[in-house]
């Protein structure tokens, strides 16, 4: 029988509960970013939302500052198997930002500085469940973290959460991303466990 404490597996499995299956808990925070960090200054920043239609909305960090702003307390979830608990975050809701934009799209794929795309379902980004995010811990968000701004969709796997966002597109069509063609998940929920494309 191998010897272990009691009492650090205890700690351990009592704070390991609570995690979507084959996560651990990591107390730092990660950087996964597949190339180098970009330099982006606010003056140069804008962020579209583009329709299926071809109808673009957008808006300049003077911009996006007017909107009304929220703190969201969460947990995030890597798929390379990282959980980090009770993350805060301040940023605008995406609901915020899809007022106004007419659309039937189902689809929408994030576009961020580098070329790194993701693809989620459109419904997704609504529901007070994504945030363009400006801030973690009560600063700006770090540039290595996807600062100056970042979706958060803390509710999938965090590759779905596109650091240095540059636009939304929708579309009626299913889309793949960096990582949805490198064979994961079109969903990517944690809590079914939706690593690969052909899990669940
Ligand atoms: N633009 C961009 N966004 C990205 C990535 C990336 O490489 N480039 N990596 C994704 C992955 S796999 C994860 S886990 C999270 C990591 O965010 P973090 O570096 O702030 O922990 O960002 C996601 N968004
Ligand atoms: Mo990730």
């Amino acid at each position: 029988m191998p010897i272990v404490s009691p009492g650090f597996f205890g700690r351990e499995r009592s704070e390991d509960s609570g995690l979507p299956a084959g996560q651990y808990l990591t107390r730092d925070f990660p950087v996964l970013s597949t190339g180098p960090t970009p330099v982006i200054d606010v003056a140069d920043w804008e962020f579209t939302i583009a329709t299926e239609r071809g109808a673009v909305h957008r808006w300049d960090w003077a911009g996006i500052n007017e909107l009304e702003f929220e703190d969201v307390h969460t947990d995030i979830h890597c798929v390379t198997r990282w959980s980090k608990l009770g993350t805060s975050w301040r940023g605008v809701s995406l609901d915020t930002l899809f007022d106004g934009v007419d659309t039937s799209a189902d689809f929408a794929l994030q576009h961020a500085v580098g070329g790194y795309t993701t693809s989620i379902p459109l419904s997704d980004l609504r529901g007070h469940r994504a945030w363009l995010a400006t801030e973690f811990d009560g600063a700006p968000l770090p540039a290595e973290h996807g600062g100056p701004a970042r979706i958060i969709v803390p509710h999938l796997y965090f590759w779905k959460s596109a650091k240095w966002i540059t636009s939304i597109s929708l579309h009626t069509e299913a889309q793949q991303g960096f990582w949805e063609e490198n064979g994961y998940h079109p969903l990517g929920d944690p809590w079914r466990e939706q690593r690969y494309e052909y899990d669940n």
